[in-house]
């Protein structure tokens, strides 16, 4: 099964309207590597200048609320993120799961209201260091995927993004056979919970991802794409990136 391979940003807390500029030459890079699917979640701030500024580029979210409104002070709902143009977004990244304490119910319950507006999700999983030198990776990943795949995903509209959490921000990647065997084992659960379906999903490795492995990382069985954060910041490093997956 061919699937498209999509490579995401992640600007996380960086950005302002000034960086937007980096966005022009990404959206050119979007065009011409047509296949390729191209996309960045920057801070809720800028969703609606980006999008003015690269319509064509896909625009969008690193969270959003579970509810659609209420009394959730400082939270975005899907249908905010939506209005301001956002076709996407990231759900259960680390990060959150780590700062916001965010389970994988709250991931799945996320993912479920963007299909509820039309909205692509980016579903992430992944280990901390301490579980994976007990030797408990993919037990932990899969547990994640089975808690955090929302009802009804499809490759349409949910990826699955596994990041091993040391491997953020921090220049450390796992080696090829261990990211292929991680893809691997998520695509089993997958085909164990959606059958079929699963060959449709795609899942992303994120953590790291540079222009200097990029190539080799975006071309491991099983592995559809990247979520790039620090590398995404730039149009100097993500073209990079974009052009790797093609
Ligand atoms: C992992 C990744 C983007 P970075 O969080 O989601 O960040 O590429 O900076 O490791």
């Amino acid at each position: 099964m061919t699937r498209r391979k999509l490579v995401a940003g992640n600007w996380k807390m960086n950005g302002s309207l000034g960086a937007l500029s980096e966005l022009d030459a990404i959206a050119e890079a979007a065009e011409s590597h047509a296949g390729v699917d191209v996309a960045v979640a920057v801070p809720s701030t800028l969703i609606a200048p980006a999008v003015s500024r690269v319509p064509a580029l896909m625009i969008g979210a690193q969270d959003v609320h579970a509810a659609d409104k209420g009394a959730h002070t400082g939270c975005i709902s899907a249908a905010m993120a939506k209005e301001a143009g956002a076709r996407f977004s990231i759900v259960g990244h680390s990060e959150r799961r780590a700062d916001q304490s965010e389970t994988d119910a709250d991931v799945k319950a996320k993912a479920e209201a963007l299909r509820g507006q039309d909205m692509q999700a980016i579903v992430c999983v992944g280990e901390t260091l301490d579980e994976r030198e007990a030797g408990r990776a993919e037990a932990v990943v899969t547990a994640q995927v089975a808690g955090s795949l929302p009802e009804g995903a499809s490759g349409d509209w949910c990826a699955i993004a596994y990041e091993p959490v040391w491997a953020i921000g921090t220049g450390r990647t796992p080696t090829a056979d261990d990211v292929a065997a991680m893809h691997g084992a998520i695509r089993a659960k997958l085909r164990a919970m959606i059958g079929d379906v699963a060959d449709r999903l795609r899942i992303l490795y994120g953590g790291s991802v540079t222009p200097d492995n990029a190539r080799e990382l975006l071309h491991v069985s099983d592995v559809d794409g990247a979520l790039v954060g620090g590398a995404s910041l730039t149009a100097a490093k993500f073209v990079p990136i974009i052009a790797a997956a093609d």
